[in-house]
């Protein structure tokens, strides 16, 4: 089972209209392109940074898991997602492990990765995503 990079951190925000103005022209990153991820009621901004990205997340709906998160914790990291290999290796050794997940079955995200999270009662406190390229 091998990590390969930090893919994205995603951020929460409230409106990528109003935030990405920082991002992109103040400090300067790439603007890769904004996407509707129906399923997870969000609209998700990314912008290059090296070999990772950063994803702005804005909520489309009050049940978004976003917009949860925005009520309860404000503006902010949202979760760090990281690059693997296979993912269902890495989803396998987490069960293994008796880590708690999120998601048991890589489902699909953004840019049509297959992703799934692990809870952050199982990393200290950090949503996690692991995410692996499609074929
Ligand atoms: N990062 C860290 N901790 C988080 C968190 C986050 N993003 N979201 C919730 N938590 C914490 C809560 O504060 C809570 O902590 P306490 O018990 O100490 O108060 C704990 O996790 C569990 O909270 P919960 O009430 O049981 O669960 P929620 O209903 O708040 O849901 C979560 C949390 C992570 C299970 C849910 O948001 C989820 O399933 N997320 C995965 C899907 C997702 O986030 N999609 C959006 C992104 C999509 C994309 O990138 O494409």
């Amino acid at each position: 089972m091998t990590v390969e990079k930090i893919d994205h951190i995603g951020i929460a925000v409230k409106s990528i209209e109003e935030r990405l103005p920082y991002y992109r022209d103040a400090l300067g990153l790439k603007y890769i392109g904004e996407e509707m991820v129906e399923e997870q009621n969000v609209r998700v901004a990314f912008l290059g940074i090296g070999e990772s990205r950063i994803e702005l997340l804005e909520p489309t709906s009050e049940d978004s898991p976003v917009a949860k998160f925005l009520e309860k914790r404000g503006e902010g990291i949202h979760h760090i997602a990281v690059r693997v290999e296979n993912i269902e290796a890495a989803l396998e050794n987490h069960k293994g492990l008796g880590s708690r997940l999120i998601d048991s079955e890589p489902r699909v995200g953004a840019h049509r990765m297959r992703i799934a999270f692990v809870h952050p009662k199982a990393t200290g406190g950090v949503l996690l995503e692991l995410c692996q390229e499609p074929e």
